[in-house]
């Protein structure tokens, strides 16, 4: 499986980045060119399956026609207003996402962070203006081991030392609490001046975390009980990718559409959007939420130049179409589980894995090593010399998340790749 390739491009390439960016990440080494459904190529032409999927921004796999069509359509006639002015695509995104998601009110930004900033800022307000907490102190609890981007005051509520250490001073007002755990949860909310609750249904960052089945059910019955905001990041599990909608929708794919509402899905009062909002086309986020919650931002209070902007919405839309269209979510739900069972298969004679988690098509495997060994980038390095990318989390997690648009044929190829290649690492 050696590649006798000449791979002079790409280190120049990979050169070039090293010598004019700044070393802010740390790549695998393959430089990526071009990009159809679930396949990437690098410079070289050689064909990858992307198991990453830009950490689940391409659910809906790369340049999908659809996506691209409105895309290109769209920047033909306009690409950008502000919001000093209304623009003729706005407000029909508007009334497009709150129905497909079931609430009042959108406010669009544009990255994750973005996303995330705004709903800590409204959750403030609205505890200051309709609770009548005190401005100076009003709390947001937080889990350990989040991840919910890189603005000051995120990493100021991070416990990754690398995310957080060196950028302070950092905002106060965060309290962190075991994730997964339902008295820490009744503990924090006995403290005063409680806003809010925010939360990743399963932690990606962290190595794909899964709560228990209860736990979010139970956070939000916490939460009405002490008339807390319950704010779901579902930024990296939401618009398909765990074989539900959102993930807070647990078995479902309705948000709230259909009679097994009442069973399975969990109604955030924040629910907080990115990445797949646009299929990785263009950076689109969102926060949504009902009037009484929304309404406390006024004119002037918050905003981005090209939150809402034409280009933006009319892509998110066609993303969106594409989830539902092609029934993505039953195919992350159906696929996850053979995914899981596949390499539990494997896991059962396996030395080297410890077990495999997740839920749809949010999945890792623990690899039998300490955090600090180098054996999971090294199986990752193996994984992309088999034609197939994955990226190690945590030194010993290896995260699997394939564009949603796969088929069983091609995750059956997955399988034997990656079970192939873990093979060479068993002893
Ligand atoms: C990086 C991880 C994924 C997120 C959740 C907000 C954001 C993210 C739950 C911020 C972003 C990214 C950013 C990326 C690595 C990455 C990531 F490894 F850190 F955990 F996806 F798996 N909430 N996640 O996962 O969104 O501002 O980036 O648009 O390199 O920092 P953003």
């Amino acid at each position: 499986m050696q590649t006798t390739q000449d791979t002079s491009r790409s280190e120049e390439l990979m050169e070039l980045e090293n010598k004019y960016g700044a070393h802010n990440y740390h790549p695998l080494p393959v430089v990526l060119d071009r990009g159809e459904g679930v396949y990437v190529w690098d410079v070289e032409g050689k064909k990858y399956y992307d198991f990453l999927s830009a950490y689940s921004a391409v659910n809906q796999g790369h340049c999908h026609p659809a996506i691209i069509g409105t895309l290109k359509e769209q920047a033909e006639k306009m690409t950008l207003t502000s919001r000093a002015f209304y623009n003729s695509r706005l407000g029909v995104f508007d009334q497009y996402i709150t129905e497909y998601f079931k609430f009042d009110k959108v406010l669009p930004m544009n990255t994750g962070a973005e996303a995330v900033e705004t709903a800590l800022k409204i959750c403030r307000k609205w505890a200051q203006e309709v609770k009548g907490l005190p401005a100076d102190d009003t709390k947001i609890i937080v889990a350990e081991n989040n991840f919910h981007g890189r603005t000051t005051t995120i990493v100021s509520f991070s416990n990754d030392e690398d995310a957080r250490k060196g950028f302070g001073p950092y905002t106060p007002g965060f309290v962190r609490i075991d994730y997964n755990n339902v008295e820490a949860l009744e503990e924090a909310l006995q403290m005063e001046n409680v806003a809010g609750f925010l939360v990743e249904p399963i932690q990606g960052e962290a190595g794909v975390v899964t709560p228990d089945d209860e736990y979010l059910r139970k956070a939000r019955a916490l939460c009405s009980k002490h008339n807390v905001l319950l704010m779901t990041d579902e930024i990296q599990t939401g618009i398909g990718r765990t074989g539900a909608l959102l993930a807070s929708c647990g078995k479902c794919d309705c948000a709230g559409h259909c009679e097994r509402q009442e069973a399975t899905y969990i109604r955030p009062d924040v629910l907080i959007l990115g990445k797949a909002l646009s299929g990785g086309a263009y950076p689109v986020s969102a926060v949504l939420a009902d009037d009484p919650i929304m309404n406390v931002i006024k004119p002037g209070q918050h905003g981005s130049t090209f939150g809402g902007n034409p280009l933006g919405v009319e892509v998110a839309m066609a993303a969106l179409n594409v989830i539902r269209d092609e029934k993505l979510t039953q195919n992350a739900r159906e696929l996850g589980e053979l995914f899981r069972s596949e390499m539990n298969t494997y896991i059962a004679q396996s030395k080297i894995v410890k077990l495999v988690r997740g839920r749809g098509l949010l999945n890792a495997i623990v690899i039998n090593d300490s955090p600090d060994s180098d054996t999971a980038w090294n199986i990752c390095m193996r994984l992309r010399d088999n034609g197939l990318l994955a990226k190690p989390t945590h030194g010993n997690i290896i995260r699997f998340a394939p564009p949603l648009v796969m088929n069983e044929a091609q995750l059956r190829d997955c399988v034997s790749i990656i079970c192939k290649t873990l093979e060479e690492f068993e002893n």
